[in-house]
């Protein structure tokens, strides 16, 4: 059996003004979000999967406009039979007026199952020999935890009550897995690894954080911990976060994937992360200290642009970090206007003042050491022989500098 998982598209949501996109480019992002999502879909046709999952945050609730519900309708349509299961998240929730809803308006068509009940529910899809059972999310989001949820809906008496139970059975919500959540995320039905496993579930397709991450059998990794044996052919996947179809801010950088899952009779299940983004955020870090000119700051920052593997496509973000010399003024104009890439933001916000020698020697009565300190080295600066010398004297300047601030010492870079 084989499926797709997408998730956390949050399609029609606000672009964050982090990477300072223009609005035209904002609505080109908002755009390219919808392709992510029609590449996801070819992908299920393309490798004749059986089913696609959409663990939630399919879009954003608040901003969502009729057209693109209407799109998503009409996309879902063009996959049948291929079926479609979508548990909504806390960004889609299950709010009055959604979509989601039954008297909605929204004619979905007859391949899409929406989890609405604000509970478990069970699929079973006897020609694939398989049950789906997935939840929704309620208005504000459910907190409680996983098992307690199962247990409550009845949804585990359910399944093995039945008479001939499903040999694979998927599970299918939008929730938050221990020990991995960030800060900003809320925190909706929390599970552990061990606690899902405990489940039983071949497979549980989760959505909410929006980097690609898999989940082991904690039974399994246990084992190889204290047995050194080497992974069986089974590696123990019983779930996985797709993360986001397309990255929108500063904290999505780099390829954002559909997964495309195998689950075999026996329930092992094997993965592949196939990148389905129109466009990467690439975020590129460089340090300035030691730059003499404004001209040498930017052909460095050309430099880690070129080096970071980023492609006309793609959005960066440049983090300029370090200490620059009083008096450098690197200008980012030329570069951000560049149409190399679709979008190049420079971030001075890190960015240091490097010490200014003169300033320092007229400030005697507040830091006369500082300023005896500062006096001594232009002096030897001005009498430096060669330029090496003088090179090394202003490094001396910064060591010194720093260490009697009590600053953190970074080794210097010097062109
Ligand atoms: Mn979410």
């Amino acid at each position: 059996m084989r499926f797709i998982q997408f998730a956390d598209s949050h399609l029609d949501s606000v672009i964050s003004g982090a990477l300072g996109l223009p609005d035209a480019k904002k609505a080109q992002l908002r755009d390219d979000i919808r392709r992510s999502v029609e590449r996801a879909c070819s992908l299920a046709v393309e490798r004749q999967a059986d089913l696609v999952l959409i663990p939630g945050d399919l879009f954003d609730f608040e901003c969502v406009r009729p057209e693109t519900v209407t799109f998503l309708i009409s996309l879902f349509r063009d996959l049948a039979p291929i079926r479609i299961f979508i548990a909504p998240g806390n960004h889609d929730s299950l709010r009055p007026g959604s979509p989601y809803l039954p008297g909605s308006g929204a004619d979905w068509p007859e391949n899409v199952h929406i989890f609405n009940l604000g509970e478990f529910e069970t699929v079973e899809i006897g020609e694939l020999g398989c049950a789906v059972m997935g939840i929704g999310h309620a208005h504000r989001g459910i907190t409680e935890r996983l098992p307690a949820l199962l247990g409550s809906a009845g949804a585990l008496r359910l399944r093995s009550g039945q008479a001939s139970p499903s040999p694979i059975n998927i599970l299918i919500f939008h929730g938050s897995r221990d020990g991995h959540r960030p800060a900003e995320k809320e925190n909706v039905i929390p599970f552990s690894d061990k606690e899902l496993a405990a489940q039983g579930f071949a497979y549980a397709a989760v959505g909410h954080y929006h980097s690609f991450g898999q989940i082991l059998r904690q039974a399994q990794d246990d084992l190889r911990a204290s047995t050194g044996l080497s992974m069986a052919q089974d590696d123990g996947v019983i779930g996985a976060y797709s993360g986001c179809v397309q990255g929108r801010g500063l904290d999505e950088t780099g390829e954002k994937v559909a997964i495309v899952g195998e689950i075999d009779p026996d329930g092992c299940v094997r993965l592949e992360a196939v990148e389905v983004a129109e466009r990467r955020i690439v975020a590129v870090e460089v340090d300035l200290t030691g730059a003499s000119t404004a001209a040498a700051a930017l052909a460095r920052i050309e430099n880690a642009i070129a080096g970071s593997g980023a492609r006309e496509r793609d959005i960066v973000n440049v983090s300029a970090r370090g200490a620059l010399a009083p008096g450098v003024e690197p200008d980012a104009a030329g570069l951000e206007s560049t149409d190399r890439y679709f979008h190049v933001r420079v971030d001075w916000s890190r960015l240091e003042r490097d010490y200014d020698l003169s300033a320092l020697v007229s400030d005697s009565a507040a830091a006369p050491l500082r300023s005896a300190f500062a006096r001594r080295m232009i002096e030897l600066k001005n009498a430096a022989r060669d330029e090496e010398e003088a090179g090394t004297l202003a490094d001396a300047v910064y060591y010194g500098l720093a260490a009697l601030d009590g600053r953190h010492l970074e080794p210097r870079d010097v062109d």
